[in-house]
């Protein structure tokens, strides 16, 4: 239980983390020793891998490398059943609570169960919630699911409560990769609010002052993946920024 008690205890002593997400298809073997060097430099908390399509089939691949280049977690964030490996950290157990679709909120895990089980892998049950990010993302179009309108907390916080209340660990409030408007600040505190959950954010973060103010509003966790693939640099910025909120929200 390593990685969910890391959550707690962070959350616990109001430190937020930092998690910088790699879509497998879109690294190479060089790609991820760069990353995992810079993530190092700058003590990105968790590694997240995982994207809604995974073309290429070399996903345990990567998290050996990761493994091998760098001590950072390496959490799965999977867009299918297909996308475990057993030399990850710990496996996102998402069910897309924000949708109707049975098969994700239930279908498909009945269908990996036995082998999710088989690996070992530390998982953690988390209540993912796809929020309106302005336009179609991949994440909405093929979860067939409606995400929740970005203007109505209020459906986001029953939908955390409920989550929470069926006995899941985290709840992943996700605007989509690539999401043109990231989740407002205040569905994510009116979340925050309600529910001790740590809230994991992500989608459509572009800034390192997006990333400070979705963790002052409650965020517990920040995740960025497209905007770090356009600029490496940026992931000083980022995790310098969320590392900086409980020093200067004193
Ligand atoms: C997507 O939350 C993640 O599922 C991160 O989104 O790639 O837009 O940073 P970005």
């Amino acid at each position: 239980n390593n990685i969910y008690t890391s959550f707690i205890e962070r959350k616990a002593k109001k430190e937020k983390a930092f998690a910088v997400l790699i879509d497998p298809d879109k690294v190479t073997p060089a790609d991820i020793i760069e990353l995992a060097a810079k993530c190092t430099a700058v003590k990105v908390d968790y590694i997240f891998l995982g994207g809604s399509l995974v073309i290429s089939d070399h996903l345990d691949e990567c998290v050996q490398q990761l493994k091998a280049c760098c001590d950072i977690p390496v959490v799965l964030f999977p867009g299918s059943p297909s996308q475990v490996s057993k030399y990850a950290d710990a496996l996102l157990y998402l069910s897309v609570i924000s949708g109707r679709n049975p098969e994700l909120l239930i279908g498909q895990h009945v269908v990996s169960a036995a082998a999710v089980k088989k690996s070992g892998l530390e998982v953690i049950s988390t209540g993912y919630m796809v929020i309106d990010g302005g336009a179609p993302t991949t994440v909405s179009y093929i979860s067939n699911t409606t995400p929740i309108p970005a203007d109505k907390a209020d459906i986001a916080m029953c939908t955390a409560i409920a989550g929470e209340m069926l006995g899941m660990k985290v709840i992943y409030m996700d605007a989509g990769s690539g999401a043109r408007v990231p989740i407002t600040e205040s569905m994510i505190s009116r979340v925050a609010s309600q529910v001790q959950a740590p809230i994991i954010v992500g989608g459509g973060i572009r800034d390192a002052e997006k990333a400070y103010l979705n963790c002052k509003a409650g965020a517990d966790v920040i995740v960025v993946g497209n905007a770090i693939e356009k600029d490496l640099s940026l992931i000083k910025e980022l995790a310098d920024a969320v590392h900086s909120v409980p020093v200067k929200a004193r």
